[in-house]
């Protein structure tokens, strides 16, 4: 694997999410791998789980780890080509990657959508500068479509907790939820090309005008009908995000979307999950949240083990 960016760049899905597992019994069972190499991470948005986990993980493989906000601390980015720089912008993402390059052996970069042009958005463009122009190997921290270090951690729950409950496949169940601000598609999107790519029946929920790109979705289950769709489920998947057909616009703030008791009683005892941070009695009702459901700090606690079995995989494969 040359850069963890989708779960396109995974060759064995199955065989990741048994490594991430197996580092959690025995997280320093590598703690020489990353010696004398050095982890970049670079934030333009803010992170509480993803930095703090991504950091641990690359301590428990021994390797050193510089942290920049860079949108806070660093010089204000150019990202266009062919741009007079006489705006407010003092360093182009052409040279600020190139430098990084020099001092990272792996960069791990989080981007997220501006929501207000598609295209540009969709084209992933910093994140694909940053891979060449640092000439490293780069770890998508959630890019503008995708949060493939979450998606991997989702999947590694799903894994571990349903043989404690299930002799079938699981049926797993995104469902939209409502939120006051307009959130990005990338974890939806990553979610579900995770789940399509595993051992489970997915399915989507959400109101019309909310569907996702066709790439992310093909091959899944959607159905409008949020109480249909909740039917025998194991695992619900509780995410906001705005349109993408309406790009970026939030279309429906329905209330009668947000997870709650009264819902969960129609899934199969259904386990909750959600990426965090979650804001309660919006998208999930606090009931549900403080329930014996919700597994969302589990799923939290496996975002180690996740970050550690793909900087595991690159250290393997690039040096
Ligand atoms: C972000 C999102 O929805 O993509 C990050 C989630 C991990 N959430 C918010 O902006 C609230
Ligand atoms: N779930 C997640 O990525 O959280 P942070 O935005 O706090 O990193």
């Amino acid at each position: 694997m040359k850069n963890f960016t989708s779960v396109h760049d995974v060759d064995n899905v199955q065989a990741l999410v048994q490594d991430a597992l197996s580092i959690k019994k025995d997280p320093y069972a590598f703690e020489n791998l990353g010696k004398h190499k050095t982890l970049g991470l670079i934030f333009l948005n803010p992170s509480l789980r993803t930095r703090l986990s991504t950091q641990k993980a690359a301590a428990n493989l021994g390797m050193n780890t510089m942290v920049m906000n860079l949108d806070k601390e660093g010089w204000a980015l150019e990202t266009e080509d062919g741009v007079i720089m006489n705006s407010n912008k003092a360093e182009h993402i052409r040279e600020a990657a190139a430098v990084l390059g020099q001092y990272c052996d792996i960069i791990g970069i989080r981007s997220f959508p501006q929501l207000r042009n598609r295209d540009d958005d969709y084209n992933e463009l910093i994140l694909k500068k940053m891979i060449n122009f640092s000439g490293r190997p780069v770890v998508s921290l959630e890019s503008a479509t995708r949060h493939p270090l979450q998606s991997l951690a989702d999947l590694v729950t799903i894994t571990e907790l349903a043989p404690d409950f299930l002799n079938r496949k699981p049926k797993v169940v995104l469902t939209w939820a409502p939120h006051i601000k307009p959130l990005p598609q990338a974890v939806p999107n990553s979610f579900a090309e995770w789940m399509l790519k595993s051992d489970v029946e997915f399915v989507i929920t959400h109101p019309e005008g909310y569907e996702l790109a066709e790439e992310f979705t093909n091959g899944a289950n959607i159905i409008y009908d949020q109480d249909k769709a909740l039917q025998d489920a194991d695992f619900v998947y509780v995410k906001n995000w705005s349109s993408y057909s309406d790009y970026g616009h939030i279309l429906n703030s329905d209330k009668s979307w947000m997870l709650n008791n009264k819902k969960l009683y129609k899934t199969s005892n259904a386990r909750v999950m959600h990426c965090l941070p979650v804001r309660r009695d919006v998208e999930l009702a606090s009931e549900v949240l403080d329930g014996q459901n919700s597994i969302v700090i589990q799923e939290a606690g496996n975002r180690v083990f996740a970050a550690q079995a793909v900087l595991k995989q690159l250290l393997m494969d690039n040096f």
